[in-house]
């Protein structure tokens, strides 16, 4: 695995942006949580209790690192798979859990793909499944908060397979000319569904597509906890002290299938993941964590058996929630219902009350 690769422009510092040693257990236990997360869900859409279910086992140490790094008056522009990044800014797990089973609990009332979610008192955009569309949506952000006068980054999530996207050089192209305080996070996580990253680009590292746009790329070991938060924190002061973009590549690994609807074990092998599993974020990131002194195995299986409680906790909470009622998506068209709408709820009503349509 490379160890940060660094060009002029985009030097990844240390010390001065280290991530405080009193912030690792928060991190851990975060990482913790979304393993756990990605666990329970997997199975929740085996059993037909939830959709579809988007994991990122094996991303945690380059969201969480990523995450922390940040402002919550940052903004967020998901992919798809950026669990860890909302939990680190606090997105509470039984609004993520509602959200995908689309319940009356779902802030965005069953009208998106379930794993779509988006959370606006945490700055984080809705979100994309249409591959690469939050790029350029990141940097015309970064753009207008630099007018308002707003101190703030934003950071386009995003995997290997989208550097391919007219959206990543249209995003990259205007971020360099116009020098938006914006950090590409790109994990290159070694697939694009069964597409492999050797198949996906000739250039050697993605991080250096950033020199054609005119700044900084670095590839970080995204498996390391630090490194990633080293790397984040230093593009985002680079950011803000008005010195432009940097693309981030953070080296990692997906060791589970792409989504629920993907069987990983028709194009890749056993052994090319069990290879990957050896560097585990999360086996290093607690590796890190027992050199603190006192720190014990059986404080280690305390976080699992918190988390997966608090998740049962919010799953049992979750599944409790009323679904919406079904004239929902009749609401919200227009801020006030039209009189077309108001007969199409009508007769909706009315259906369901003689039981024609069931809810
Ligand atoms: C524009 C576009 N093309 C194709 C797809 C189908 N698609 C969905 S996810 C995916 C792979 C994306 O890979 P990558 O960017 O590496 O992200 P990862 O899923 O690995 O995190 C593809 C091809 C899509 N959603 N949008
Ligand atoms: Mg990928």
């Amino acid at each position: 695995m490379a160890n940060a690769t660094l060009t002029p422009d985009a030097r990844v510092s240390s010390g001065e942006f280290d991530l405080p040693p009193s912030a690792w257990v928060e991190a851990y236990r975060t990482m913790v949580l979304a393993r756990a997360m990605d666990e329970r869900c997997l199975s929740l859409q085996r059993q037909g209790r939830i959709g579809f279910y988007v994991p990122l086992e094996g991303q945690e140490a380059a969201q969480v690192g990523c995450a922390l790094a940040l402002d919550p008056k940052d903004w967020v522009f998901p992919a798809y798979r950026e669990l860890g990044v909302a939990l680190v800014r606090g997105v509470p797990i039984q609004e993520l859990l509602d959200q995908f089973i689309g319940n009356s609990g779902d802030r965005l009332k069953g009208r998106q793909m379930p794993n779509h979610y988006g959370y606006r008192a945490q700055n984080f955009v809705v979100a994309s499944s249409p591959l690469g569309t939050q790029i350029p949506q990141a940097v015309g952000a970064a753009l207008a908060a630099r007018r308002r006068g707003d101190a703030v980054v934003t950071v386009a999530f995003f995997g290997d397979g989208s550097t391919s996207t007219n959206d990543f050089h249209a995003g990259l192209n205007f971020a360099g000319v116009y020098r938006s305080p914006t950090i590409f996070f790109c994990q290159n996580n070694q697939w694009a569904i069964s597409m492999p990253r050797s198949h996906q680009t000739m250039s050697a590292t993605l991080a250096e597509k950033a020199e054609a746009y005119g700044f900084g790329g670095v590839v970080v070991d995204g498996t390391d906890l630090g490194q990633v938060y080293r790397a984040v924190a230093t593009a985002r002061a680079r950011a803000l002290a008005g010195d432009g973009p940097t693309l981030i590549e953070a080296q990692v690994y997906r060791f589970g299938p792409h989504s629920t609807s993907d069987d990983p074990k028709r194009y890749r092998s056993d052994a090319e993941v069990a290879e990957w599993r050896r560097r585990d974020p999360l086996l290093r990131t607690k590796e890190e964590i027992m050199k603190t002194p006192g720190w014990t195995e059986a404080q280690d299986t305390a976080l699992w058996t918190e988390a997966r409680s608090r998740i049962a906790e919010a799953w049992k909470a979750a599944e409790g929630t009323p679904p919406l009622p079904p004239t929902s998506f009749l609401d919200d068209v227009f801020s006030e219902r039209t009189p077309q709408l108001e007969h199409q709820r009508r007769e909706l009503l009315g259906l369901l009350e003689r039981k024609v349509v069931h809810e």
